[in-house]
């Protein structure tokens, strides 16, 4: 799958939907992963995924640390950490309805209404 193979995130969207959780993708898991990468899957769907994947140590909240590790990711290291920091830090700031220094599915599905383009990552033309 040639559209995977550039995205910076393939290793982790293999986890995240292989049903063992280290990328060892059924048929089944793969079929799944086709559906919701669809540009027809429904946006929750899509943002509901994308936040599992962005989730790195899978403890359901998108942390400071989860961003950096995903904004490393999007941006291929083009960016200091300084930057990195930075942008983190707006993010959660801006995102973080409930103030707990986290971001929750619900604030992240929040974001992604204001910033479609942030699922942009997740449309493999099939
Ligand atoms: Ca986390
Ligand atoms: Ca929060």
């Amino acid at each position: 799958m040639p559209e995977l193979k550039d995205n910076p995130f393939r290793r982790r969207i293999a986890e995240v939907f292989s049903e063992d959780g280290e990328g060892n993708m059924t048929l089944d898991d793969f079929l799944d992963m086709f559906s919701v990468l669809s540009e027809m899957a429904p946006k929750d769907l899509k943002a509901y995924y994308a936040f599992k994947i962005y989730d790195f140590n899978n403890d359901d909240y998108i942390c400071k640390l989860d961003l950096q590790k995903t904004l490393n990711k999007l941006t291929r290291h083009e960016l200091t950490p300084e930057e990195v920091c930075l942008v983190c830090e707006k993010v959660i700031d801006e995102t973080d309805l409930d103030n707990d220094g986290k971001l929750s599915l619900d604030d992240f599905q929040h974001m992604i209404i204001r910033a479609p383009d942030f699922l942009s990552t997740f449309h493999i033309r099939i």
